[in-house]
């Protein structure tokens, strides 16, 4: 710490105080929270693009129920996340303007297609379990009100998470065609899931500040690991084989040991060469012209409601 505000401020992280919006922060506090919030709202929002591709397609009324509700969800999520995001001093309209602009990262793992309907099962086993992961630990963040959100947020991703597996399950157990179907999803979402925990430690510019502010409580590897090590099992639980042939269980760690990831694919798909980048902001440009009638109409409605309580 430089100044003694510094100081104090970091005296109530040790302390484990919640900071809320109108405390005193750092600067650079304030600017990680606006990035990692709004980057997390901006993933749930892009995020409902790969499944929203199968609700049309759903194969009954039960699972396009699920479906629908899921995807509702992650629209809920980016709503909230906006908001927590809308308290540290930065407007809706600058956060998707930075998202459209791709100045705004969102995850990874939205950049790949939902080739088949087992992709849906793959999604919340897989992505929906990586997401908890990362996000239960968020519950306790040193900013009081992305902490909040995340409680309910959390509570969601897990009904979402049993959503997918149980559909895996449903796959896995069925025809030799719906086993390969689930199969060829596991193959295709393991690695990429594997990323949305972000680069290694070592390469990782943003923890150890974030660590010190009670922002992450664990580092991008340890969460990594730990999703790993709940997963493997669940797959051998299904049937289903990890894509990695030197996977293997260390006896002595207790800890499940992968091959390489393939970071130089997670660097592209951060650069927007990624299979669906194209497709997924353009989908969001869309959305947002398609939506300007609307915003206009309401702020219409509101004024037109102010002068009336006036009169
Ligand atoms: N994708 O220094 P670090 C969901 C960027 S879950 C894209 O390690 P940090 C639910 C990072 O932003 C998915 N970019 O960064 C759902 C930084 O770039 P910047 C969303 C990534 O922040 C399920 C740079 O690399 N969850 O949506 C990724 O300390 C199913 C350096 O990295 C969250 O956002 C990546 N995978 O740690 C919805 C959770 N990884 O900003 C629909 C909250 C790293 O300097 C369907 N976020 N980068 O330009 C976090 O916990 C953190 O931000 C990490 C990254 C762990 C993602």
């Amino acid at each position: 710490p430089v100044t003694e505000e510094d100081a104090r401020f970091q005296q109530r992280i040790d302390n484990e105080d919640k900071i809320e919006p109108r405390d005193w922060m750092p600067d650079g506090y304030r600017r990680t929270l606006v990035r990692q919030i709004s980057q997390h709202a901006h993933s749930e929002i892009v995020g409902m693009l790969p499944e929203g591709n199968w609700i049309t397609r759903a194969p009954s009324l039960r699972r396009k129920v699920a479906l629908l509700a899921k995807v509702q969800d992650e629209g809920g999520h980016g709503l909230y996340l906006y908001s927590a995001a809308e308290t540290l001093g930065v407007s809706r309209d600058e956060l998707v303007e930075q998202l459209l602009s791709g100045k705004a990262k969102y995850s990874s793992i939205f950049n790949y297609p939902t080739l088949t309907w087992a992709d849906i099962g793959a999604i919340g086993w897989l992505v929906d379990g990586a997401a908890i992961m990362n996000q239960v630990p968020l519950c306790r963040c040193s900013y009081g009100p992305y902490a909040r959100a995340m409680v309910r947020i959390c509570r969601e991703e897990s009904f979402h998470q049993r959503q997918g597996y149980e559909l895996m399950m449903a796959l896995a157990k069925g025809t030799p065609e719906q086993k390969r179907m689930a199969q060829d999803a596991l193959n295709r979402w393991w690695w990429p899931s594997l990323m949305m925990f972000g680069p290694p430690d070592e390469h990782s510019a943003h923890s150890a500040q974030n660590m010190a502010w009670k922002i992450k409580r664990f580092s991008n590897d340890d969460l990594r690991q730990r999703f790993i090590d709940a997963t493997v099992p669940q797959a051998e639980y299904l049937g289903l084989t990890i894509p990695d042939p030197e996977l293997r269980l260390n006896t002595e760690t207790g800890h499940y040991e992968i091959g390489p990831i393939d970071w130089t694919e997670f660097e592209q798909v951060l650069k927007g060469n990624g299979p669906c980048n194209r497709e997924r902001i353009e989908a969001r440009r869309k959305a947002w012209d398609d939506g300007a009638w609307v915003r206009e109409a309401a702020v219409a409605h509101a004024r037109k409601r102010k002068a009336r309580d006036m009169k």
